[in-house]
């Protein structure tokens, strides 16, 4: 493999991508070794066939405000690649939304999905849509329109979309709702969908739950727990309200959460009703977590900084891609941090990547510890497939499974001779290989 004339080549093709640029470096540094070894991948020619997406849609999304005036943003949906089951991930309703950060987060689901051991291809889609401070019913009317173009291309045996940033239960049953409507079926066309209309249990809490749980084998191969350790947590969505609750349950103190506007402190923990303000907070949809440090005495709101200055044994950073770089890193190797379970998709600079790596210290990429998410929602299309729901206890017991085997096979592709283990490297060659292997059975399509 030519790393460098397949970037070269890459960058001229789509100038500009660099969240898209950054992601499928990561993943071509990590895999060249065993590509080289494997000549028929090089004779299938792979790699330009899986850094591309099999197609994307664009489309205008016009809606109207509740005084009405008329908006239009745009939409997204960019089919990565099937090979190993129907294309499958989240929309994304943000501001920051453009083509480099969806097709970076699609390339990314490709071999998150397949480490989760389920059938599942990789996309991604979503919106520059702002959902902050609209009302509900601005919110129906955009996912209304959004789905009007969308539903053509989705279905449950050819492409699954599902939450991300700005897209919570909410916004799935109004795009449902739509879908629906438009194809007089009810199918699992979405995950994520609420508990009572084909919704798994467990669904919600999936993805912060998974990255504790994928946490807790990494301080395992140390000899360690959650057990009395102090974490740091970005963001105060939906990842992080899963992974506090569960680090809280396994006897951690989470002192941080944040948000666009600056972090909390609360050296006396995060737990408990605390935890249930988040919920508060985001369903607000002001965008800040100052409003917390004034609820709870003892906690205190640090504006416009990130939480990586605070000393923790463990992070988990669940708001955003690149929110931790290389001087947070700094901070957070200086401060004795044991561990980093990144939540969030690429959340870390691959500065800071090489500095964890540099020191050895337990380091796990968004691809391998937050596909609970994206598992559970498997596990999602299963029930909805066999028109049965499963008990929470046992949607939760295969997730456990599901990210203990992700584990394993992090460990078993990433550990070094010196016994390091590289899950950056052991979760993108897992991957790779399955999807890798599956289009090479399928041929030149
Ligand atoms: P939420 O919308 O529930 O929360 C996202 C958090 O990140 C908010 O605190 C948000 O604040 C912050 N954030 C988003 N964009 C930016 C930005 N550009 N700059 C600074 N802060 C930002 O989303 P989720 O919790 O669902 O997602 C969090 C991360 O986890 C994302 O990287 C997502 O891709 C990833 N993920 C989510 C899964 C899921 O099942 N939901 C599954 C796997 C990964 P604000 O909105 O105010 O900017
Ligand atoms: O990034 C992700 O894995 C998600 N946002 C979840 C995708 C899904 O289909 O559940």
């Amino acid at each position: 493999m030519n790393l460098e004339k397949i970037m070269t080549d890459l960058e001229r093709k789509h100038p500009g991508e660099v969240e898209y640029l950054q992601a499928v470096r990561e993943v071509l540094e990590s895999i060249e070794e065993v590509y080289n070894a494997n000549p028929q991948f090089a004779s299938a020619n792979i790699i330009e066939r899986i850094v591309e997406p099999d197609r994307i849609l664009t489309f205008k999304v016009p809606w109207v405000d509740d005084n009405g005036k008329v908006h239009v943003n745009l939409g997204y949906r960019i089919q990565f690649n099937n090979a190993i089951g129907p294309y499958k991930g989240g929309l994304r309703f943000h501001p920051s939304v453009n083509l480099s950060i969806l097709k970076f987060l699609g390339f990314e689901q490709i071999f998150k999905n397949a480490l989760t051991t389920l059938p599942m291809g990789g996309a991604k889609g979503g919106s520059d849509f702002d959902p902050k401070g609209k009302s509900n019913d601005e919110v129906m009317r955009f996912c209304q329109s959004f789905m009007l173009e969308l539903w053509n291309i989705i279905g449950p045996e050819t492409d699954v979309p599902a939450g991300d940033i700005g897209v919570g239960g909410r916004e799935i049953g109004f795009l449902y709702g739509m879908y629906k409507k438009l194809t007089h079926t009810h199918v699992g066309v979405l995950t994520g969908k609420g508990a009572n209309w084909g919704g798994s249990l467990i669904r919600p809490e999936a993805t912060g739950f998974g990255a504790v749980y994928f946490a807790q084998e990494m301080l395992a191969t140390k000899g360690l727990t959650f057990e009395g350790k102090t974490v740091a947590v970005s963001g105060f969505g939906n990842v992080a309200w899963g992974a506090i609750t569960k680090a809280s349950q396994l006897g951690a103190k989470v002192v941080t959460i944040s948000g666009p506007d600056g972090y909390i402190y609360d050296p006396a923990g995060i737990s408990g009703e605390k935890i249930e303000f988040l919920l508060e907070l985001r369903a607000s949809n002001q965008d800040v977590v100052a409003p917390y440090a004034e609820r709870f005495a003892g906690s205190k709101f640090v504006a416009g900084k990130r939480a990586w200055e605070v000393k923790c044994d463990i992070a988990i950073p669940c708001a955003t891609q690149n929110e931790l770089g290389k001087e947070d890193a700094e901070h957070l190797i200086n401060n004795g941090c044991i561990a980093i379970a990144e939540g969030a998709n690429m959340p870390s600079t691959p500065e800071a990547v090489e500095l964890f790596i540099e020191h050895k210290i337990l380091f796990a990429p968004g691809k391998a510890v937050n596909a609970g998410g994206v598992a559970t929602s498997g596990l999602e299309m299963s029930q909805n497939s066999m028109k049965l729901n499963w008990s929470s206890k046992e949607v939760d017991m295969r997730l456990h499974e599901i990210m203990k085997n992700i584990h394993n096979a992090c460990v078993i592709n990433g550990t070094q001779a010196d016994g390091y283990i590289n899950y950056v490297k052991g979760a993108n060659i897992a991957g790779f290989l399955k999807v890798a292997y599956a289009m090479l059975d399928q041929g030149v399509i």
